[in-house]
């Protein structure tokens, strides 16, 4: 498409869908008109994929989760349709620049972290290799809450994404299903039959996501939830307003928000409602397709393939039963074998208290039916291996991972050392039982927002040195790395990473007033607030270095921003209490005379995508500090490394792979492994013995506790200096001072301009692997046994 055709076509929507002329048009109207004309492109191959797919007859991938951390996806489009350079031009020819238009967009937050941003990674990859698959999710109206600080303090706010007209979603009023909840189980003639109490509609909104080239693209649909009647007549007409549209304001509640991921009792009924509402319609639009093809429904797993973005969607198992038993009569027997000939299970966490149960009573009341499917499963189960010690319910409730395993062919963790963990810990008992049911897929990241839209700059030395391939081909890396041996690729890519640092430098002043030198190192840890992702262990190593450059001010330190990002759930007291206190140091360090030339601290509020596509370019240093055995895998570290920072860490989730793979001499590593961890925390008194061992820790945290940072408010953080005195269930006491001889090695290292670079070109060129096309290649050979279709395409 040239410059002017798509010139022509942004102000013809301008004109005819906006209604607006370009001496009114805001920024807004022109993102819209640009997205309207942009997203014309995407039609026609995305027709051509759907056509392709539905004559392949083929197997279909869908992928089912709770959460799509998408960010902004013009962007994503322009590049992925090859029309960055006619963007801009014809941005500019209108007297706009196309960076200003494009970053006008609010992210589309319909995730948490990590589990929703591999969602929308998985689906721009599932696109680029031409997997036909579909992404099922809820349309949230409001997404993940905007955060604020007041006094240091994080304050949420409702996020409003969909307040200006979203312009790359359908609405698919003739797709949906009715949603039914509550209500009796009765038999009738042999068969049961569920007659729900209460019921609402998923209508379906369709989203194209088009891969690399634009040679595939796929749909994501989300469900949003409207009322079966609109409002009560009769209660309007008496005069009762509010009880009229009672209808329409309960069914829409179901997606009205996203959880923040946290665990408050309240609620708990309305979160299982979203989680089947959105697994039963999703299922019902497989079926539909399925039989629209096909007649025999044993032939399901064949052409359906399933995957559970963690236990969320895990209601699944007996939904698909039920469906296939009570609805179209399969023989309940066959009909557990065939759901889960179809389904998958990917599971990202261990941590006991984020495992999903769901009680009895709460599941009897809302999905009657599917408890007693469940128990019928666990029967069967039960029956087939009767030296199982355990069932997956417990304490009157359901569990929900044991129910996704055993529904599951084949069940994933996201990198090897998780997986390995699975296997030893939480699902020990039914590994045993199953012995080839748990496989590993190590998580990725998409190349084309991570490295080629959000670093243009490495882009362009990555795309001179080795030509345009390795953006869908990303272990083509490789062939730079005889580069990191080159002065003059050493240099430009010097030069790309300072012009980033400068970016981010400018960006930081205009928008938060702090002035940070581009040549000090950029240290960044940008990920949600939890105590096993410690970000309270860098913030103290952090109080140590300013005390210690405060006792030598003259010495010869190694100049730092270090840079926080990041939410912590509402309801999360704790991690609320390390927000504070990350921000009352940093307003004590950034305003010491003394010490600020070498150590400056910022947390903008609010991470999120599309600021993380900031940071990351422009970071030396990433922290990846979890507790090992806590982080299941971690993303953002392979973005990082990706971007040539290069990381501390604990041999934990894929830091274990990022080190085989980059080299452990290009990697700083620190801290205790998942085994020595545990064997500590067996060992009483293991806090009070390490600051006792410390002394810089001790000293650090004497500021904390004497109102260093609270100044008139001595014990203001108690919480936490107890917490790291005492239990310190995660063992930050323990790890600081290996933590910080790592870091005073970073100082040393960074100081060599040479050596840090032919490090960090190291790890751009080894990190290749973690793309996440290389992911779902290997889930569609080794867990769905499907085929990509890219020549289908006609492309
Ligand atoms: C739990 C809950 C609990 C109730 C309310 C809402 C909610 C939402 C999400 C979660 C589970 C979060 C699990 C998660 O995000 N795991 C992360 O998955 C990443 C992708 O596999 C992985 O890289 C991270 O290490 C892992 O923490």
């Amino acid at each position: 498409m040239t410059t002017t055709e798509l010139r022509e076509a942004i102000l013809a929507h301008l004109k005819y869908a906006l209604g607006t002329d370009p001496d009114r048009a805001s920024v807004t109207d022109w993102r819209i008109a640009l997205s309207y004309a942009i997203r014309d492109r995407i039609v026609d191959p995305w027709f051509a994929s759907t056509q392709a797919a539905e004559a392949a007859k083929g197997k279909r991938v869908y992928y089912l989760s709770m959460e799509f951390l998408i960010g902004r996806l013009l962007e994503d489009a322009v590049v992925n349709l090859g029309l960055m350079e006619s963007a801009s031009a014809a941005m500019s020819s209108l007297g706009l620049d196309l960076d200003t238009v494009l970053s006008d967009e609010p992210d589309a937050a319909l995730g948490n972290g990590g589990l929703g941003r591999l969602a929308a990674c998985f689906l721009e990859s599932l696109a680029t290799v031409g997997c036909p698959a579909y992404g099922y999710g809820i349309r949230y109206e409001h997404g993940l809450f905007r955060q604020s600080f007041v006094d240091g303090r994080q304050v949420e706010s409702p996020e409003d994404w969909l307040r200006q007209p979203h312009a790359w979603e359908f609405e698919r009023p003739g797709a949906a299903f009715e949603i039914g909840f509550g209500g009796r189980v009765a038999s009738n003639a042999g068969r049961t039959e569920w007659t729900p109490a209460e019921s609402v509609v998923a209508e379906a909104y369709d989203t194209p996501v088009i891969g690399w080239k634009g040679r595939w693209a796929n749909t994501l649909r989300l469900w949003s939830a409207k009322p079966t009647t609109f409002f009560d007549l009769d209660r309007f007409n008496r005069g009762d307003y509010y009880g009229a549209a009672e209808p329409e304001a309960l069914a829409r509640t179901i997606s009205r928000v996203l959880y923040p991921d946290d665990t408050t009792e309240e609620g708990k009924r309305l979160r299982l409602k979203q989680e089947y509402f959105f697994t039963a319609a999703s299922l019902n639009d497989i079926l539909r397709r399925f039989l629209s093809e096909h007649d025999d429904l044993r032939q399901l797993p064949r052409k359906v393939a399933i995957q559970l973005n963690d236990t969320h969607p895990a209601i699944a198992g007996p939904e698909l039963v039920r469906l296939l038993h009570d609805v179209h009569g399969m023989p309940l027997d066959e009909a557990i074998v065939t759901a889960r000939g179809c389904l998958s299970y990917t599971n990202h966490t261990l941590l006991p208290e984020a495992l999903e149960r769901w009680s009895e009573g709460l599941m009897g009341s809302l999905l009657p039916r599917h408890l007693s499917l469940i128990e019928r499963i666990d029967a069967a189960h039960a029956a087939a291996h009767p030296d199982r010690g355990i069932t997956m319910r417990e304490n009157g409730e359901v569990k929900m991972g044991e129910l996704a395993f055993c529904m599951a062919h084949k069940v994933n963790g996201v990198s090897a050392l998780h997986t390995e963990l699975m296997k030893r810990t939480v699902f020990s008992e039914l590994h045993r039982l199953h012995p080839e049911r748990i496989l590993n897929q190590t998580n990725g990241v998409t190349p084309r927002r991570w490295v080629l839209s959000a670093n243009p700059r490495l882009s362009g030395l990555l795309t001179d040195a080795i030509g345009e391939e390795w953006v869908d081909d990303l272990e083509r890396l490789h062939e730079i790395e005889p580069l990191a041996e080159d002065a003059g690729f050493r240099e430009d890519y010097a030069a790309a990473k300072r012009a980033n640092k400068e970016e981010l430098a400018s960006y930081l002043r205009a928008e938060r007033g702090v002035s940070v030198d581009p040549e000090a190192m950029f240290d960044v840890q940008i990920k949600r607030i939890h105590e096993y992702k410690r970000q309270h262990l860098n913030i103290l190593e952090a109080i140590a270095l300013w005390q210690e450059i405060g006792d030598n001010p003259n010495g010869d330190w190694t100049p730092r921003v270090k840079i926080f990002g990041g939410k912590a759930a509402p309801g999360y007291v704790f991690a609320k209490e390390i927000i504070h206190l990350i921000n009352s140091v940093a307003q004590v360090i950034n305003s010491d005379p003394v010490t600020s030339k070498f150590l400056k601290i910022d947390y903008p509020a609010n991470y999120n995508v599309s600021l993380a596509e900031r940071l990351i370019p422009a970071s030396d240093l990433s922290e990846q500090i979890s507790t090992a055995g806590k982080e299941a895998s971690g993303t953002g570290n392979m973005k990082f490394a990706l971007n040539g920072a290069l990381t501390i860490g604990t041999l934990d989730g894929a830091n274990v792979e990022i080190r085989e793979l980059v080299g452990a001499e290009n990697f700083f590593l620190f801290g205790m492994d998942a085994d020595e961890v545990m064997a500590r925390r067996a060992i009483d008194g293991h806090a009070a013995r390490a600051i006792e061992a410390d002394p810089r820790l001790a000293r650090a945290l004497d500021a904390i506790r004497d109102g260093a940072f609270s100044p008139g408010e001595r014990g203001r953080f108690d919480a936490i200096v107890s917490n790291l005195s005492q239990a310190d269930y995660f063992l930050v006491s323990s790890d600081f001072t290996d933590y910080w001889r790592a870091q005073r090695e970073v100082d040393v290292a960074y100081r060599d301009r040479t050596a840090w670079m032919r490090m960090a070109i190291l790890n751009t060129a080894r990190s290749g692997w973690f793309s996440s096309d290389r992911t779902i290649r290997s889930y569609m050979s080794q867990i769905w046994n499907a085929q990509g279709l890219l020549a289908d395409a006609g492309t």
